[in-house]
């Protein structure tokens, strides 16, 4: 939304070109988060190639334990999900990346019979792809470049195929707003049907975990957040001070979530796509949200998009659980039709 000052401003003319800003979606969704109050930004912009790499080393710091423990929870695991998966099954995976944490998955079950992974990114996941088809020799891997938060269509299932599986690790629902996350559950159970869902959801704990957790001690959290600006630099021709930005990270326990923003550290103006938009010293540019969940949360809101829980496990700290759920049987999408 537009405020009158913004407005006046919007009429001068300042920093790069408008059409290089006007014609990315990330330029123009920058330039809304910057007019509106408050300001924020989808943290879907953090993965570009450096953010992503970013990311990777997020999930290797001693303080993040969520990849870690996920993983352990994945391998303790592997037989039960194994067996609930059933020979043949064919795995789904929402937001694949490099498709790592799908080989714990593929090295337990019975023979799977196909691997869709979905990323926005066609040339990360073509690359992915190819070194899952030399790793699994007979593993048929069909990848799908697709905004999956976006209405999607798969491929019909192949001939003699099992289970429907989806695969959603990471907690990476917890990055949505709870309206996003019914829209993806309800979207994830519709193209599931027949099958079920595997998924990764970081737990509500001590706030000082979380914390640590956000607020890592070499600092590559900061710098991950911090490179949504030096991405704005370089693809929109932004003029952003990185030295002028404050990483923030804190836990929000009346909304259960971690709340990261930038905070500008003086009064400053900064020019995008014909516009100079001005900062006060202390307000911030919220960039992402990670809700936390409960066991007994999660299942109820699974419950609401039509799935059935199944199993959850967590581990020995409770600090993150995987949830086996139990997609509507394909017949009760002939019942919602009528
Ligand atoms: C991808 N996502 C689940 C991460 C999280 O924990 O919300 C992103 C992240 N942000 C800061 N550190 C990690």
């Amino acid at each position: 939304m537009l405020n009158a000052n913004a407005l006046k401003r919007a009429t001068d003319t300042h920093g790069p070109a408008p059409s290089a800003v006007q014609g990315s979606e990330f330029g123009r969704d920058l330039v809304q988060a910057l007019v509106q109050r408050p300001r924020a930004i989808s943290p879907k912009y953090f993965y570009d190639a450096e953010g992503s790499r970013l990311f990777d080393r997020i999930c290797e710091l001693p303080e993040y334990y969520p990849t870690r423990t996920e993983v352990a929870i994945l391998r303790e695991r592997a037989g039960e999900i194994a067996a609930l998966a059933g020979p043949r099954a064919e795995i789904v995976e929402f937001g694949a990346g490099s498709c790592t944490k799908v080989r714990l998955l593929l090295d337990a079950l019975e023979r799977p019979a196909r691997y869709l992974p979905i990323d926005i990114s066609a040339e990360h996941l073509a690359a992915a792809a190819a070194v899952l088809r030399r790793d699994y020799a007979g593993l048929e891997v069909h990848p799908v470049a697709a905004d999956y938060t976006q209405r999607l269509l798969l491929p019909a299932a192949t001939p003699g195929a099992g289970r429907r599986v989806g695969f959603f690790p990471g907690s990476t629902l917890g990055n949505f707003s709870p309206e996003e996350a019914l829209q993806f559950l309800r979207m994830a159970a519709r193209v599931l049907r027949g099958g079920a869902l595997l998924l990764g959801a970081d737990l509500v704990k001590d706030p000082a975990l979380l914390h640590a957790a956000y607020n890592d001690a070499q600092g590559v959290t900061a710098a991950f957040n911090l490179n949504l600006l030096a991405r704005a630099n370089r693809e929109l021709g932004a003029d952003f001070a990185l030295d002028q930005f404050a990483h923030a990270a804190f836990y929000n326990a009346p909304l259960q979530r971690i709340e990261m923003h930038l905070v500008s550290r003086r009064a400053q103006r900064i020019a995008l796509g014909g516009e100079c938009h001005e900062m006060a010293e202390g307000e911030t540019l919220h960039t992402e949200n990670s809700h936390k969940f409960t066991v007994e949360g999660l299942r109820a809101l699974a419950v609401k998009a039509g799935f059935r829980p199944g199993a959850a496990w967590a581990d020995a700290r409770r600090l993150f659980s995987v949830h086996w759920l139990h997609a509507p049987d394909a017949s009760n999408d002939e019942k919602e039709r009528r």
